[in-house]
């Protein structure tokens, strides 16, 4: 068996703002080395490959998404930084640079999209 077939493989999409959440945690936990990331541009042919072999094993697909091992498949950031901590032992709520993504970035980016959604459905 070769080193890769034995680490959790990663998908992510390029310029996915959940994706660079489960990048930070990578990083900050030191572990970009245990894991295969395949990441894919959106509307690409590897993109629909990646859709085809995540749409078998999960019941709604999105980015990020994690094979831990073969056959076993999880969507959800949270899920996967949670699933990756839990391995290594270490504790994302410690991390200063994961913390100040979501906290500075990634939910106020959030708050801003429904509120976009919610003008244009009040537009309509
Ligand atoms: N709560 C999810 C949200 C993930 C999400 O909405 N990802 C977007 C990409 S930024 C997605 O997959 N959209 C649906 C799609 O591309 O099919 C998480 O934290 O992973």
């Amino acid at each position: 068996m070769s080193e890769n077939a034995s680490k959790p493989v990663l998908y992510f999409k390029k310029a996915c703002p959940f994706c660079l959440k489960v990048r930070l945690f990578l990083w900050e936990a030191r572990m970009m080395e245990e894991v295969e990331i395949r990441e894919c541009e959106p509307g690409s042919k590897q993109e629909s490959d990646i859709r085809a072999e995540l749409a078998g094993h999960l019941d709604k697909v999105s980015f990020p998404a994690a094979r831990l091992e073969p056959g076993r498949y999880i969507a959800d950031s949270g899920e996967i930084i949670a699933l990756l901590a839990a391995k290594s032992g270490c504790v994302p709520a410690d991390m200063p640079v994961l913390a100040s993504y979501i906290e500075g970035a990634l939910k106020p980016m959030m708050k801003l999209w429904k509120e976009n959604l919610e003008l244009k459905a009040a537009a309509a």
